[in-house]
């Protein structure tokens, strides 16, 4: 087996609860004292830093939104000096102005720690090259990554996203074992090298490291199969530092949370309420070393589950479920709540078509309606009309059984749903214009 730091990894659950406490206490300190938002907000509810005498007391904190961070643009939330900040980032908002977020030194220190064990996780070593087509910018993927692939000491090619012909040239030229991007160009890249007509075998491409958007256990097999590599899921978000705040190991059971820097808890969208280990809820993190941007009970609006269980890799960290929505993805249609990913998962299973959906939503009157548009296969494509005809009834009954939704199937030619070059984009919701 083997880790970055197997100290801090593999840490003793007890030890590391009691690192735990001592950095939160310092971090609500922190923040109390530099940050007017936070010492407003634990005055409302009667809370100084001497309050934080165990884990549990967590509880009694604030949560943190993400429209509290829009609302104390740009600077607002910050916890150091400027002088001090040696990084900005910023997450695009579909509207409006993006979240700012800030580094110190010893932040980008830590961010490329937790990526350098998210990397080795993967399978990668100082013997590597690793491409890296995230996205380089603000985006934290690309520049995150990046300093923790030097860390390990891979050789790292810094291609940034897109351009997926020079992609594949140097995939082969450079001898790139690990591919570094989101799941969905990932399947792009394959059906870009299928194309090529290049010699696969000259490949020699062995892990990716996928993450920055929701997927599911078939995608990933999809991309295992068609890249033959080994994938493995990371996530992270830029308010609690980017990627890097949770890693597969090589057993592929759920994500390590990086715990001697962030805490996790599951909690109840609705009521803010605290749910017990195993239950599944919106996922909230309090950073506790971070010093430019600290966030205390940040709500990350991802559903997901904690297990405390022991993983066979042997590291104590808590694991998280693969996501499996967003409190704000989840569509409600005619009164039945449904994920992007729950239709991922129905179409994959069915394995007749390809892997790039698109769910448009409307409204008809008072009616709400979801259209899913899929494309079919070059082979498919080709058929008869009658045996699309058939296909099409077929999604529809399964979603209908799976989700209790009816929807209207519209298969579309191969390649006519736009390819993204980052995160996918998978539903159209007309029904606010
Ligand atoms: O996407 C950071 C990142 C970069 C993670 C590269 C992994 C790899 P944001 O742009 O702030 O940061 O978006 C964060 O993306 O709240 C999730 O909804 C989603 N997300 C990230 N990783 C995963 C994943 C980066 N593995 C938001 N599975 C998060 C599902 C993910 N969703």
């Amino acid at each position: 087996m083997t880790y970055w730091n197997k100290h801090y990894e593999c840490m003793p659950r007890e030890e590391l609860e009691k690192l735990q406490l001592d950095r939160l206490k310092k971090t609500v300190e922190r923040v109390y004292y530099n940050v007017p938002f936070y010492r407003q907000k634990f005055q409302e509810v009667g809370l100084v830093p001497e309050d934080i005498h165990s884990l549990d007391d967590l509880k009694k904190l604030p949560f943190t939104t993400k429209q509290e961070l829009r609302d104390n643009y740009p600077f607002g939330m910050i916890a150091a000096p400027m002088s001090e900040i040696v990084r900005l980032h910023a997450s695009s908002g579909t509207t409006g102005k993006p979240t700012v977020v800030a580094y110190t030194r010893s932040d980008i220190n830590i961010w490329s720690e937790i990526l350098a064990r998210t990397l080795t996780c993967g399978g990668t070593t100082k013997n590597s090259v690793i491409q890296i087509a995230y996205g380089y910018g603000l985006f934290t993927g690309g520049l995150g990554i990046h300093y923790g692939a030097e860390r390990v000491g891979a050789s790292v090619i810094p291609i940034s996203g897109g351009n997926t012909q020079r992609q594949l040239m140097l995939m082969e030229d450079f001898g790139t074992t690990v591919l570094a991007c989101t799941p969905s160009y990932a399947i792009y890249l394959a059906e870009a090298l299928e194309k090529s007509g290049r010699d696969r075998s000259k490949f020699k491409l062995k892990y990716g490291i996928f993450g920055a958007e929701p997927w599911s256990e078939k995608m990933r097999s999809r991309i295992e199969k068609s890249l033959n590599i080994s994938a493995i899921d990371i996530y992270g978000l830029s308010e609690v530092i980017g990627p890097g705040v949770a890693s597969e190991c090589q057993e592929k059971k759920g994500l390590h949370i990086f715990e001697d820097h962030f805490i996790p808890e599951i909690i109840d969208p609705e009521t803010g309420e605290t749910l017990p280990m195993g239950e599944k809820g919106e996922l909230v993190f309090t950073t506790i070393t971070k010093e430019g941007f600290p966030v205390i009970r940040y709500r990350t609006r991802d559903i997901t589950y904690l297990t405390k269980e022991p993983c066979a890799c042997g590291r104590t960290h808590i694991r998280m479920h693969r996501v499996m929505g967003r409190t704000d993805d989840m569509l409600v249609i005619r009164g039945v709540n449904v994920f992007p990913s729950q239709i991922e998962s129905v179409l994959l299973d069915m394995g007749e078509t390809n892997p790039h959906y698109l769910l448009i939503v409307d409204r008809n009157g008072s009616l709400d309606e979801l259209e899913v548009q899929v494309e079919i296969s070059e082979a498919m494509f080709n058929d008869k009309v009658k045996g699309l005809e058939g296909l099409e009834k077929k999604i529809q009954s399964k979603i209908l059984s799976n989700l209790g939704i009816s929807a209207k199937i519209r298969l579309v030619e191969p390649n006519s749903i736009p390819r993204s070059e980052g995160k996918a984009k998978r539903v159209i919701d007309r029904r606010n214009i």
